[in-house]
This record gives structure tokens, sequence and C-alpha cells, in this order.
């Protein structure tokens, strides 16, 4: 029932018009289909997701030559095989030679497979019969860093609506980006504002008056909604890290100085989480941030851990961060992801399942967030892309509610 009859994989385009590929698998009685995402600020620590040479393309041909061979006649059900046997085709520790992109569309189209063969949704495919949470939606409202030209040095500034079921919580986070639009309207009046590559708006704003903005922002939502809207940051420091100090455009910061200066904005605007906050490969500074302020805000590894069970293991003994960013394409497999996911949990750090800046309308994460019970899914608040997401998050609370 679950062994798999045919496969396919093609070129298709992402959000920001760059190619990526796409997976379809078909078993005797079920279908799925999964589309690979792409980053602009990705991790130095990710798997590669197209080969070095040859790109897209050459993740199509190794798909033709070496992947379909092996896999007509698998079964769709046994996903470590699968994912153990694309590791092996790969042969290198970063899916340099097939592309983790690659790996990642056919890792999840198999489960989408196995899950509609049995006639179930992958939610409860992956998270069993008593999967029932779903993650808050994170999405960001304003922009800079590598998705925005002339933005914030912050890549991003986003909101997490504290609403008791999704559909509120989707909706809470899109009025808040309309308040968030309407209030940069009025406070710089003849400028161009624009929209960066994940939606959130993009303006010529210094990162004090960002958060000044975003804050304001969060407290006329909360008290339209009658429910708290929160701010949440994403500072993507690694890519203004160089030379042993942070670089904002008008300062420059020691390891030590950023760990105050975060601390600092943390306690000032009551943010509820900040991914990021440090260089990914400084995790003393995670360190000394989450001892002085990790009881009050989730501080979030993403480039830190890149979904890497290795990483996030060293964070957990060090005690670098209290949750992680999980993102499938940087690690390449469901089950690398799974045992990421698993090992967090176990360790009290808490999952936000994320889209990348480089997206297609594949929804999978919107199930993946729900079979793991992650607390937050970071995937915009508007565009098409992102919307995918969200209202497939809508249809799954539908479902959990009968
Ligand atoms: C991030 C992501 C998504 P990218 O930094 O968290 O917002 O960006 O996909 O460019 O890595
Ligand atoms: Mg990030």
């Amino acid at each position: 029932m679950t062994l798999i009859e045919s496969a396919l994989a093609r070129k298709i385009l992402d959000s920001r018009g760059n190619p990526t590929v796409e997976i379809e698998i078909l078993t005797d009685s079920g279908y799925g289909t999964a589309a690979a995402p792409s980053g602009a600020s990705t991790g130095e620590h990710e798997v590669q997701s197209f080969p070095k040479d040859g790109g897209v393309d050459a993740s199509l041909k190794a798909f033709g030559d070496e992947v379909l061979p092996q896999i007509l006649g698998m079964d769709a059900a046994e996903q470590r095989n699968l994912d153990n046997m694309l590791h092996q085709i790969d042969g290198t520790p970063n899916f340099g030679n097939i592309g983790g992109n690659l790996a990642v569309a056919i890792s999840l189209a198999a489960a989408k497979a196995a899950a509609s063969s049995y006639g179930m949704p992958l939610y409860q495919y992956i998270g069993g019969a008593l999967a029932s949470s779903f993650p808050r939606p994170l999405g960001n409202v304003i922009g800079g860093g590598r998705h925005a030209i002339g933005g914030t040095d912050i890549q991003e500034f986003l909101v997490i609506s504290m609403a008791g079921n999704a559909t509120k919580c989707v909706f809470g986070n899109a009025r808040t980006h309309k308040i968030v639009g309407q209030m940069l309207k009025e406070k710089l009046p003849g400028h161009a504002i624009g929209k960066g590559d994940e939606g959130a708006w993009v303006a010529p704003l210094s990162n004090e008056d960002a958060l000044a903005l975003h804050r304001e922002a969060c407290d006329r939502a909360s008290s339209e909604l009658g429910f708290k809207v929160l701010p949440c940051l994403d500072m993507a420091a690694s890519e203004y890290f160089h030379d042993g100090k942070y670089h904002y455009k008008d300062k420059s910061f020691t390891p030590e100085e950023h760990v105050d200066f975060v601390a600092g904005i943390i306690e000032e605007y009551e943010l509820h989480s900040v991914e990021d906050p440090m260089d990914e490969n400084d995790y003393l500074s995670y360190v000394a941030l989450t001892q002085a302020v990790g009881d009050k805000c989730m501080i979030v590894g993403d480039d830190l851990f890149v979904t890497n069970k290795e990483r996030l293991a060293k964070g957990i003994k060090m005690g670098a961060a209290n949750s992680i960013l999980i993102k499938p394409n940087q690690i390449g497999t469901l089950t690398d992801t799974f045992e990421t996911v698993e090992l967090a949990k176990k360790n009290g750090y808490s999952t936000v399942i994320s889209h990348r800046s480089g997206e297609t309308t594949d929804d999978t994460i919107a199930h993946l967030g729900v079979a793991f019970g992650s607390y937050a899914i970071k995937t915009g608040v508007v565009g098409g892309e992102r919307t995918a997401k969200l209202n497939e998050l809508i249809r799954i609370q539908e479902d959990l509610e009968g």
C-alpha cells in the first residue's frame, strides 16, 4: 500500500524568482508532493542547499541518475530507511553532492505519500492520534537585513498573537501588520514604503525607531483585539558580526557589550522572543544572555543550531538559548529534523517551526508544527507563499475541532 510506484522531480520558481525543486511521489494508494524553500541569511553550518557545481540542475540530474532507481519499490512509510538511503547516495556530511533541498523535498514528499496512503493528514501521521495543540503564528511586520534593501540592520520585527485559536492568531497578526503600515505612513509622509522578501514593511527607519514603533503597534493591536499581541525579533546577528564585533550602521559592540545591548532592549520593549541575537559561533555570549534574561524571554537559536542535533546538544550542555528554530531544509531530511525536535523537547527547549525567506506555496510546515507540538510557526503574515501555510493551519484547526 505504501510502496513507491513512481516519483518525479521538477524545477519550479520560488518567491524570489529563483529556481528550486519540487518532488512528486506516488504509491499504489497515495500521493505526496513537496517543494523546498531557500534562505538568504543562511547559517554557515547548514547543509548545502544545491550542489556548488550545477545548482538545481545538478540536483535534478542526481535525482534521475542516482535517487530514482533506488527509491522505486521502497516503502514510503519506512521514513528512516529512506532518509538513510538519501545520506548514503549523497555520501557527504552536508548533502554537498545531491543538495539538501533535493533531499528534504524527497523526504517530505515520501512522508506525505505514506500519510495519504493511510488516508491520514500529515500532522496526524507524524504526530499521532493525540496531536492536538497548534503552533502560534509568528510573523514579521517590519524587516531589513538580507531580506530588504534600505531597511533596518535587525532582520525581522515580528509579532505573535496570544489568542486561544489559530484563526484568531492568524488574523491578529494580519491586523497588526496593517496597523504598522498605517503608522509608517503617518510617521514618514512622502517616503516610499515597501515590502521585503517575506512581506514585512521596509522603511527608512533606525533600529531604535523601528523598535519603538513595533512596540506601540503591538499595544494598539492588543487593545483593539482584546488579546495580547507581543513583539519578537530575529536579529540575524551573524550577518553583521565580523572582526570580533557586532557592527550596526551607527555603532559597534564587543560581544560583552552586545549581550548588554540585547538584554537592555529585551527589558525595555518587553520582547517575548529574540532569535539569533549573537553570532552563530558565539556560544559563550548566548550563555551570558540566556543567564541574564532567559527567564523572561525566549532566546531562539536559528543560525546557531541550524536544526542540527549535535549543535543543539552543545547548546543544551552549555546553557545557550532556550528555544530552537526548526527549518527542515537546514538539515535535509524529516528523520534528522524529528531527532532534533525530540532532543529539544526532552531538554525543555521550545521549538519554532519556520519558513525560509525564499518560499513556495508548499504548506508542509503547518502540519509539522502541529505534529511536533511546536510553540510557534514562523511564516510571515502576508503574501501568497506565507498565507499558504497560515491558511493550512486554519484548516488543520477545523479538522482538529471536528
Ligand atoms: C531566518 C529566515 C526566515 P532565511 O533568518 O529566520 O525568516 O531567513 O530563510 O533568509 O534564512
Ligand atoms: Mg533567523
